[in-house]
């Protein structure tokens, strides 16, 4: 077994980050519609989470934001002309559809894509499938920059396998890593991947979207070639997903040999567990921290997001450390969940919090912001570097987001082609200082 290192790659918030409410089901994005958004406050704040993993001794990489307002939306709605007639027009026909073009959704890196490790891989290389996001119109065209972007950053193909999104059909509805656990001993070993779905394919809709098929699941283990006794297709339960848990990272992480969840998160949690058992077989002992209905009722785990952690092994410190959103200290019941948890023998010995407010009033805590990406010594070297984070970096983009981003944006700005321009340039300067000028 070759050592491997998690590395989280996380989105940097882009200028255009904006309330916009587009998404149905996630009850933040619906709550804070149309509020004022600080675009670099909010970059800022994710710099600085960024910055707190790099100083503990992890390794921290980052994905550019995406080129936003998408003109290729705009003009697939019918708008011609300039830059600016085309904004200017989009603006008084359908203020709705400019918005889902300056969504800076990419932010949530978790969404990006569905990861596995060349560990689990049969073909020995690690397999990156480009999230579809078919349920959500603003989320939905971000595919083909994003495997534009992993392809630059992963474009060995002796090592690195990118796959494009899956068919846009309801029936392959796909939202990536965040409906994916990974569990091992260690990263670099072998490990049991779990597929969390919300539906099958050609089920009929009801209540709340549920945004990942089972079919999209399967099609990307076996793109990814990972071994059939080492996987495992588990439902989300429709009560979650109506209680506005949208993607199965808001009520479940997981990491090394460790599954934290919310009793409710699964349909058949026993079944869940078992198989998670078996399939991990003389791999490793499953350790499992289930938090109880009666402790923290599940309205409270989707406003505090206490589920939507980083769980990380931090360097010096025996038990893990959950990374939680500073709401998750300021909701009363998942507060004193901590404090309990913590005080136990169980497997999570510290809980820190960091404040991604920002991101948060959209429905997406520390873990939505990251991709994971378990990566060896030969791996590491043979991506781009130019993504891969330290101090002078993170100083660097500070500085570039401080000077090209906005204080605050409300939907007005949306129509101001002038504001269009500043997104442009902050983007063409993110792009050179990461050496992906290319993306351009
Ligand atoms: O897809 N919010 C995102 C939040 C994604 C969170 N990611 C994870 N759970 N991994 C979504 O619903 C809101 C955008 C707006 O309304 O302006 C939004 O897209």
């Amino acid at each position: 077994m070759s050592t491997a290192y998690e590395v989280n790659f996380d989105g940097l918030i882009g200028p255009s980050h904006n309330y916009g409410g587009m998404s149905e089901g996630n009850l933040a994005s619906a709550r804070n519609e149309g509020d004022v958004s600080n675009p670099r406050e909010a970059a800022i704040q994710g710099l600085e989470k960024m910055r707190l993993l790099l100083r503990a001794g992890l390794k921290q990489g980052v994905l550019p934001p995406l080129p936003r307002p998408n003109f290729d939306l705009l003009v697939a709605a019918g708008f011609s002309g300039s830059d600016a007639d085309i904004i200017e027009a989009a603006a008084r026909a359908n203020p709705k559809l400019l918005k889902a073009a300056y969504s800076a959704s990419s932010m949530w890196a978790a969404n990006a894509a569905t990861v596995s490790p060349s560990a689990d891989a049969s073909d020995g290389r690690l397999h990156l499938t480009t999230a579809n996001l078919s349920t959500m119109l603003h989320r939905s065209t971000e595919h083909p920059d994003t495997t534009a972007a992993l392809i630059s950053i992963f474009g060995d193909t002796d090592r690195f396998g990118v796959h494009a999104a899956l068919p846009m059909h309801a029936d392959f509805a796909d939202e990536g890593a965040a409906n994916h656990v990974r569990l091992c001993a260690e990263h670099g070993a072998e490990g049991v991947e779990v597929f969390v779905y919300g539906r099958d394919a050609g089920e009929s809709a009801v209540g709340f979207p549920a945004r990942q098929t089972k079919l999209a699941s399967e099609s990307i283990a076996r793109a990814h070639t990972l071994s059939q006794s080492r996987q495992v297709f588990a439902r989300q339960s429709r009560a979650v997903i109506d209680a506005g848990a949208f993607h199965n990272d808001v009520v479940c992480v997981g990491s090394l040999d460790t599954l934290f969840y919310h009793e409710l998160a699964f349909e058949e949690t026993d079944a869940t567990l078992d198989a998670i058992r078996k399939a991990g077989e003389g791999l490793f002992e499953l350790k499992t921290v289930m938090v109880p209905e009666a402790d923290v009722p599940i309205g409270d785990a989707i406003t505090s997001y206490l589920f939507n952690s980083q769980l990380l092994k931090w360097p010096g410190e025996d038990r893990l450390v959950l990374l939680a959103p500073l709401e998750t200290q300021e909701t009363q019941s998942t507060r004193a969940f901590c404090e309990k948890m913590v005080e136990g023998n169980g497997p999570i010995g510290r809980v820190q919090y960091v404040d991604v407010r920002q991101s948060m009033r959209n429905g997406g805590g520390p873990a939505c912001l990251r991709l994971r990406v378990v990566m060896t010594d030969e791996e590491l070297d043979a991506c781009h570097q130019g993504v891969l984070l330290d101090e002078d970096k993170i100083d660097r983009l500070q500085d570039i987001v401080a000077r090209t981003y906005r204080d605050k944006v409300v939907a007005a700005d949306l129509a101001d082609p002038a504001f269009a321009n500043e997104c442009r340039l902050a983007r063409e300067a993110i792009l050179e200082c990461l050496g992906l000028s290319e993306l351009d």
